[in-house]
């Protein structure tokens, strides 16, 4: 095999030339993801060439670079915002003090525990959405998964570069291991609960996009206010592609919301199933479990580790700098939702212990935005019906919700009620299976399946019948 030029194979803009040990050690790193990416990564299409964005730089000219390629070509650069120069610690115990350019020894271990839990994220979902592209509902849409599951490729990149780095043998240890590890796997799952759940149709991934790919945002956000700059910086241009991940999300649930409304008032009536369409009660049950899969990634709502990240200056809150207090949080309360007994009450509580709650709060009402211009786009059809999000109690696996059986509604249920009324609430073996048999390829050039309305438009400035993934 000819020698590959790494220097030229992995852009990137922290002089990786000048870092031989750092080059040596992704040098190695590079075939087993290459590896990892031909078992693990997108089935088939492999040798497709595909309209892709590729950042090569962080300036506007160069962080979206559209082109065509085959997929194990792209090139999965290392990138970090610029630096801010003078920039200090700006929350916790370190506060005022300059930001760490190295890892800070006393906090090595929590560190490095945050970086690997957010690294294995990013191969994961890519696990979970392997089987997609046989079943695409355009090509348009086919081009947008593969565009999301380099970037989580790349993101995969950027936390083992931090591993690399930073972190000496055990960092490597660690990068090895994120390959390893396998969305689902009963002996070697990966960490976090949405990460092991599968993705198996296109409604699914749309929901993951935007529920889970949007605590993706909430936690880099956190991240990104880091005491130790690498982190922050990384996680600031990760921050850049998430959007569109969650852009993905929102408009695909968005274009199948308008195609049920379309046939419900093509049809007048709301069983759209006969004429191939998802009803919305399907939607509503799918929102129900992606959700509150997702919910859960915040962690408990009182916790001492989230005290310790923030205490330690490792994760921030949410816009941090932006807000008005005095970042140490060590006298300060914070009012959550929680449960007593069989009530579900609201309680003050230190501040620093719910910071998992005030993420998720932040995040709850990022959510209830985007369900907001569904609804919109379903009273814009004449149609009374509204898409809500559920309780914050509801399924849970984690926080003190996870003891009791919650209603969407918000009601603590007995076993006998959910057991009666699940099928409401969370999809069913029947909305499954009704669900894949939709998933059906549509690959003709600006043809959309019958379920899902067509972009409002293309993918840079290209237009929707845009020949987006070259199948021949
Ligand atoms: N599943 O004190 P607690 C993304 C564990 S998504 C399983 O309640 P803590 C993306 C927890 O680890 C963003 N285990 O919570 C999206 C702890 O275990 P240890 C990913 C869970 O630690 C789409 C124990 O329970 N980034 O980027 O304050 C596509 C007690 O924990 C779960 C991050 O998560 C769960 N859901 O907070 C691609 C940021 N929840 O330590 C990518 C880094 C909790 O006792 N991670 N546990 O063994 C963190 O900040 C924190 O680890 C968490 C948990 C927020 C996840």
């Amino acid at each position: 095999m000819a020698a590959v030029d790494y220097l030229e194979r992995i852009p990137n803009n922290v002089n990786l030339k000048a870092d031989r040990r750092l080059l040596r050690a992704l040098e190695e790193w590079h075939p087993k993801f290459l590896d990892w990416w031909t078992e693990m990564g997108p089935l088939g299409f492999q040798a497709r060439e595909v309209y892709l964005r590729t950042a090569i730089s962080v300036d506007a000219k160069g962080w979206a670079q559209f082109g065509y390629l085959r997929m194990p070509e792209y090139r999965w650069g290392i990138f970090l915002a610029e630096p801010e120069p003078g920039r200090a610690i700006n929350f916790g115990d370190h506060q005022g003090q300059p930001a760490w350019q190295e890892v800070p020894g006393e906090h090595r271990g929590t560190l490095r525990r945050l970086i690997v839990t957010q690294g294995d994220t990013e191969p994961a979902s890519v696990e979970q959405q392997r089987h997609l592209g046989r079943t695409c509902p355009s090509l348009y849409d086919l081009r947008n998964l593969f565009q999301v599951n380099v970037e989580e490729g790349r993101h995969l990149w950027a936390m083992v570069y931090l591993l690399d780095a930073y972190f000496g043998r055990d960092g490597r240890e660690e990068s090895e291991a994120l390959l390893q590890r396998r969305s689902g796997d009963r002996d070697k799952p990966r960490i976090l609960g949405a990460f092991n759940e599968p993705t198996p149709d296109w409604l699914s991934f749309y929901m993951f996009t935007y529920f889970t790919d949007r605590d993706g945002k909430y936690q880099l956000a956190a991240l990104a206010e880091s005491g130790f700059d690498p982190l922050s910086r990384t996680c600031r241009f990760m921050l850049t592609e998430e959007a569109h991940h969650m852009f993905v999300g929102e408009t695909g649930i968005g274009r199948i919301v308008q195609r049920t409304c379309e046939l419900m008032r093509e049809h007048k009536t709301d069983d759209v199933r006969t004429f191939d369409g998802i009803d919305l009660r399907t939607l509503q049950r799918y929102l129900n479990f992606h959700y509150s899969v997702s919910l859960d990634l915040f962690g408990s709502e009182i916790s001492t580790n989230a005290a310790n990240f923030y205490t330690m200056g490792l994760k921030g809150r949410f816009e941090e700098t932006k807000k008005d207090d005095d970042h140490r949080l060590k006298e300060a309360t914070y009012v959550v939702t929680t449960l007593d007994g069989d009530r579900v009450v609201t309680r003050e509580e230190s501040a620093l212990t719910t910071l998992n709650e005030r993420l998720r709060d932040d995040y709850i009402a990022d959510c209830a935005r985007g369900v907001a211009r569904w609804n919109e786009s379903i009273k814009r059809h004449g149609i009374d019906v509204e898409l809500t999000l559920p309780h914050r109690g509801f399924r849970r696996a984690i926080g003190s919700f996870a003891e009791v059986r919650v209603s969407p509604d918000g009601r603590i249920v007995s076993e006998a009620e959910w057991d009666a009324r699940k099928h409401e609430w969370l999809p069913t073996e029947d909305d499954k299976a009704f669900v894949q048999n939709l998933m059906r390829p549509v690959v003709e050039r600006g043809k959309f399946a019958n379920w899902i309305a067509p972009p409002a438009r293309g993918i840079n400035g290209q237009p929707i019948d845009f020949e987006y993934v070259r199948l021949a």
